[in-house]
C-alpha cells in the first residue's frame, strides 16, 4: 500500500473532494468529507486487493470460506485507516485541515449484519485472517436493514428498522459479473438412464438472481486485503415479465431485506429457511465457478477449499455442494460424500436447546425440494452405514431426520470432518452431554477453538489512551504481538506505570460519563466504580442476577445512608429479540428501577443506574475502555464462550463470573486472585438436573435477604412494573428459576463486596487490573484464526510468497 506523507495526504484529499464534489475543504459537509476520506482509502488498497486475488490464484493456494448468516463489522473507517498504516498520518493531516476525524468516522453508520457474539466473532474473524495472511473469504448476506435500532418509550423497548444503506456503502463493490442464479420452491423429479444415472428435472418454482457485493478485508500492515462477500437478491433480467406485480417482486426482494426474520410465524419460518440456502446457494456455486476456471481435477477440490459452517445457518452448505458435484458434475455418490467431508467443517455456538435448528420436513420440501432429497439420501445412507455396527436407539437419535424434522447440526456435524466448540468448557460439555451421541460415533472429529478477539480494534482504536501508556511502558510490540502485553507484568509494582493507566482509565471514564449525561440525562461520578453488563437480553445471561443485587443495594442504603461502599455506577446494554417477552420485561423493570434509584437523593448519589440505548459495536466500542468491572454472570454451562469477557479483561476491567466460558480460561490466565468467582459449577447444575431437587420458593421462604429483594418486584416499590414485576416473580417463584438466579445470589453478594473491598485500596486494584490486561494477549484471534487454519482448514499464510516488503516474489 502507498504511504504518504502529511503533505501528500492532504493534498490528494483536497484534490479529490474537488473531483468528486467540486468543493473546498471549507465548504465541504462532514458527510462529503467522510465520502472523499472514504474513496481515497479505496482507491488506494484497491490495487492491493487485486494482487491479493492474484497471488491466492498464481499459488493456487488452498483458500477456506467463512460461511455465516450474520457478521457485525461495525463502522470500518478507522479500522481500515490502521491497518493500512495510514492512521497518524490522516488524523494529523486533518487536523490541519481544519478536521476532525471523529467527527467523520460519527457519519459512518455501523455495519450492523448480526445479533451478537457469533456475529461479532465472524468479523473479528475475518479481521484476523487478512492480518495474519491467511487466505480466507467470507459469505454471507447483504441484509438491505441491519439489526433493529432500539429506543426506549416511557421505559419499553422499541424497535425501530436500520437503514444503514440509505446513504451508499464506502466499502462495497457490487460485482454483477459475479453473480448467480438460485432455485427456490417448486418440485422436482428424478428420471433415470439405463446406466441408474439419475437426472433432476425442475418444475414451477422461482429462480432468483444472486449478486454479490465484495468488501475489502484489510489486513494489519501487510498489503493483504480478503474479501467478504455478501449476496443481494434481484429479479433476473429474463424474468422481469413473471414479476408484474409490487406483491410479487416483494416477495422476492424480502429474500434479502432484513436480518433474523421474526421466526415465530409460519411465513417468518419460510423466510429465514429461503435466506439460508439463497446464500448457501450462491457461495457454493461461485467456489466450483472458481476452482473450475483452476482447471483442476474435481477429485483434488479439498485441496483447494476449505468450507466453514458457522453455526448450523449454513449446514445446507453440506447438501449443496453434494448437489452440484452430482447433478452438475456428474461426481459419482460416493466420491462426491467423500470430498463434501473433506471440505465442510463446523462450528457450535450454543448449547441452548431452542437455538439448534430444526425444520419440518414440508416446509423445506417446498423451499428447496432437491435440498431435501439429499439430505433423505444422507440420511438413509447414514442409518444403513451404521446399523448393525451401532445400537438402534443411538442411530435413531443421531439420525439427521426425525419426527418429521431435519436436524441441522446432525446434518452439519455428519458431513464435515471437523465439529468445535468455542471454548474448552463448552467443547468439553458438547462431547460429554449435548453431541455425546456423536462423540461415541465421531471422537476424531471434536476439537476446541477458545474465541478470540481482534485486539487491534479493541485497543489501538477503541483505547488510544491505554496504548499511549503501553508504547510508553513496554514498546510497541503488543501492537502486532498481543503476548507481548505480558511484558506489563514486570511493571506490577511500579507506581508511576499504575498512576498512569489509572489517568488513562479516568479518562476514559469521563468521555463515558458525558456521553451518559448527554444521552440519558444522567449525571454520574467518574471516580465511582464503572461496572458494566454488555451482551444481549437474555433469561441466561442474568442481567436480573444483577439487577437483584443493585436492589439489595438500594435497599440497604435506604436504611443506613451512611453505608460505607464505594459509589458506583451499573451501566447495561443489552437487545431483545423483539419476540422476546420476558427479556423486554427485563428492560423494563431495569429502566424502572434506574428512574427511581437515580432521582432517589437520600443515598447520596452512591448507586446510579444507567442503560444505554441502542446497544452496538460503536457503543461497545465506548463503554468497554471505561468499565472497571466486567459482569460475566451466565448460569454456568449456558454460555458457550462470551467475547465482550475477553474484550473488557484486555481494557483492565477486573472481571465478577460464574465458572462459564471463557471466564475459566480467564481466570486460568489470571489466577484466582485476580478474578471474582463465584456460583454454581457446570457440575453442580447438572446435579440440580438430574436429582430435580431445586426449590426456588423454598429459598424465598427461608432466605430473609432474598424476600426482601423479590419483593420489591410485586409490592410497589419499584413504580410503573405492575405485569412486568408479576411475570419475573413468577418466574422465579412460580415457575422455579429455570436459571438458578435465587441460588446464586448469595454468592453473588459476596463476590460484590469483595469488589468493592478491593476497589477501596486503589493501588492493590491497579495492580489487578494491570494483571488483566497483561495476561489479555492469549485471547487474540490472530491466535485463533491460526489454529482454525491449521487444525481444520488446512491452509497457510500467503506471506511464503511475498518478501518482507510484501512484493510478490516470482
Ligand atoms: O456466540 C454466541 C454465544 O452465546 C457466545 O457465548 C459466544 O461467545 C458467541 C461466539 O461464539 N451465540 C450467538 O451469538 N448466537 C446467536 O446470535 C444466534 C443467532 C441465531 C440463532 C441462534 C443464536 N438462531 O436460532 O437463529
Amino acid at each position: 500500500m502507498k504511504k504518504m506523507n502529511k503533505k501528500e495526504f492532504k493534498q490528494c484529499f483536497s484534490r479529490r473532494l474537488a473531483e468528486k464534489f467540486a468543493m473546498e475543504v471549507s465548504d465541504a459537509s462532514p458527510s462529503e468529507l467522510y465520502q472523499t476520506l472514504g474513496s481515497l482509502m479505496t482507491s488506494a488498497y484497491s490495487q492491493d486487493w487485486r494482487q491479493t486475488w492474484q497471488d491466492y490464484r498464481d499459488a493456487e493456494q488452498k483458500q477456506s470460506y467463512y460461511f455465516s448468516i450474520e457478521f457485525l463489522p461495525g463502522k470500518m473507517l478507522k479500522s481500515n485507516l490502521l491497518n493500512m498504516g495510514w492512521l497518524e498520518t490522516v488524523e494529523a493531516g486533518l487536523l490541519e485541515l481544519g478536521i476532525q476525524l471523529d467527527d467523520l468516522a460519527e457519519i459512518e453508520p455501523d455495519m450492523a449484519l448480526g445479533n451478537g457474539g457469533l456475529g461479532r466473532l465472524a468479523s473479528c474473524f475475518m479481521d484476523s485472517i487478512a492480518s495474519t495472511g491467511l487466505p480466507g473469504n467470507g459469505n454471507g448476506i447483504r441484509y438491505e436493514y441491519g439489526l433493529f435500532k432500539q429506543r426506549f418509550v416511557d421505559n419499553y423497548q422499541v424497535e425501530l428498522p436500520d437503514e444503514w444503506l440509505q446513504k451508499g456503502n464506502l466499502w462495497e463493490v457490487r460485482k454483477e459479473s459475479k453473480a448467480v442464479n438460485v432455485r427456490l420452491g417448486g418440485n422436482v423429479y428424478l428420471s433415470s438412464d439405463e446406466m441408474g444415472n439419475l437426472t433432476p428435472h425442475y418444475q414451477d418454482g422461482m429462480v432468483v438472481r444472486a449478486v454479490p457485493y465484495d468488501t475489502g478485508m484489510v489486513g494489519y500492515q501487510n498489503n493483504i486485503v480478503n474479501t467478504m462477500r455478501l449476496w443481494s437478491v434481484e429479479i433476473p433480467a429474463e424474468e422481469e415479465g413473471n414479476y408484474r406485480s409490487v406483491e410479487a417482486r416483494r416477495t422476492v426482494e424480502d429474500l434479502t431485506s432484513v436480518l433474523y426474520p421474526d421466526d415465530s410465524n409460519e411465513a417468518g419460518r419460510r423466510l429465514r429457511l429461503s435466506q439460508e440456502y439463497f446464500f448457501v446457494s450462491a457461495g457454493v456455486q461461485s467456489i466450483l465457478r472458481y476452482y473450475k476456471e483452476l482447471k483442476q481435477p474435481i477429485d483434488k477440490i479439498s485441496q483447494y477449499v476449505a468450507i466453514h459452517i458457522n453455526d448450523t445457518h449454513p449446514a445446507m452448505c453440506v447438501a449443496e455442494f453434494m448437489r452440484l458435484l452430482i447433478d452438475e458434475e456428474n461426481v459419482s455418490w460416493e466420491r462426491a460424500w467423500n470430498l463434501t467431508q473433506k471440505v465442510m467443517s463446523y462450528t457450535n455456538h450454543t448449547i441452548m436447546a431452542e437455538a439448534l435448528e430444526k425444520w419440518s420436513i414440508p416446509m423445506m420440501k417446498s423451499v428447496c425440494p432437491r435440498i431435501y432429497q439429499i439430505i433423505e439420501e444422507i440420511d438413509r445412507r447414514f442409518v444403513a452405514e451404521m446399523t448393525g455396527v451401532q445400537s438402534f436407539d443411538l442411530i435413531q437419535r443421531t439420525r439427521i431426520i426425525q419426527n418429521d424434522q431435519v436436524h441441522m447440526a446432525h446434518l452439519a456435524i455428519i458431513g464435515s470432518h471437523s465439529t468445535n466448540g468455542v471454548a474448552k468448557l463448552h467443547s468439553d460439555l458438547l462431547k460429554s452431554v449435548v453431541l455425546h451421541d456423536f462423540y461415541e460415533l465421531y471422537p476424531a472429529r471434536f476439537n476446541n477453538k477458545t474465541n478470540g478477539i481482534a485486539m487491534r480494534r479493541w485497543t489501538q482504536l477503541a483505547n488510544p489512551s491505554m496504548s499511549k501508556v503501553l508504547d510508553e511502558t513496554i514498546g510497541k510490540t503488543w501492537r502486532k504481538t498481543p503476548g507481548d502485553l505480558r511484558l506489563l507484568l514486570n511493571y506490577e509494582n511500579d507506581d508511576q506505570v499504575l498512576n498512569n493507566l489509572a489517568a488513562a482509565k479516568l479518562t476514559n471514564k469521563k468521555r463515558l460519563a458525558a456521553y451518559i449525561q448527554e444521552n440519558c440525562g444522567v449525571e454520574v461520578n467518574p471516580h465511582a466504580i464503572f461496572d458494566v453488563q454488555i451482551k444481549r437480553l437474555h433469561a441466561y445471561k442474568r442481567q436480573l442476577l444483577n439487577l437483584l443485587h443493585i436492589i439489595k443495594l438500594y435497599l440497604e442504603l435506604k436504611e443506613n445512608p451512611d453505608l460505607p461502599i464505594e459509589p458506583r455506577v451499573f451501566i447495561f446494554g443489552a437487545k431483545a429479540a423483539p419476540s422476546y417477552h420476558y427479556a423486554k420485561s427485563i428492560i423494563k423493570v431495569i429502566n424502572e428501577t434506574a428512574s427511581l434509584i437515580n432521582n432517589d437523593d437520600s443515598i447520596h448519589n452512591k448507586l446510579k443506574i444507567v442503560f444505554l440505548e441502542n446497544y452496538n459495536v460503536s457503543l461497545a466500542e465506548r463503554i468497554i475502555p471505561a468499565a472497571d468491572v466486567s459482569e460475566q454472570i451466565s448460569l454456568a454451562s449456558k454460555e458457550a464462550s462470551g467475547t465482550s469477557n475477553m474484550k473488557l479483561m484486555l481494557n483492565g476491567a477486573v472481571t465478577i463470573a460464574t465458572l462459564d466460558g471463557a471466564n475459566v480460561e480467564i481466570r486460568d490466565a489470571v489466577g484466582d486472585d485476580n478474578i471474582a468467582i463465584f456460583g454454581l459449577t457446570e457440575e453442580e447444575v447438572y446435579q440440580y438436573y438430574e436429582n430435580k431437587t431445586y426449590h426456588a420458593a423454598a429459598i424465598y421462604e427461608q432466605d430473609n435477604v432474598v424476600r426482601r429483594v423479590i419483593d420489591t418486584l410485586i409490592d410497589g416499590t419499584i413504580p410503573n412494573i405492575h405485569s412486568e414485576g408479576q411475570e419475573i416473580f413468577d418466574s422465579l417463584i412460580k415457575y422455579n428459576d429455570e436459571y438458578f438466579v435465587l441460588r446464586d445470589f448469595e454468592a453473588y453478594c459476596i463476590a460484590q463486596m469483595s469488589i468493592d473491598k478491593a476497589y477501596k485500596y486503589q493501588r492493590r486494584w491497579l495492580q489487578i487490573s494491570l494483571r488483566n490486561i497483561a495476561n489479555a494477549g492469549r485471547f487474540s484471534s490472530d491466535h485463533t484464526v491460526q489454529r482454525y487454519a491449521e487444525d481444520i482448514w488446512q491452509i497457510e499464510p500467503v506471506f511464503a510468497h511475498k518478501d518482507d516488503r510484501g512484493v510478490t516474489k516470482h
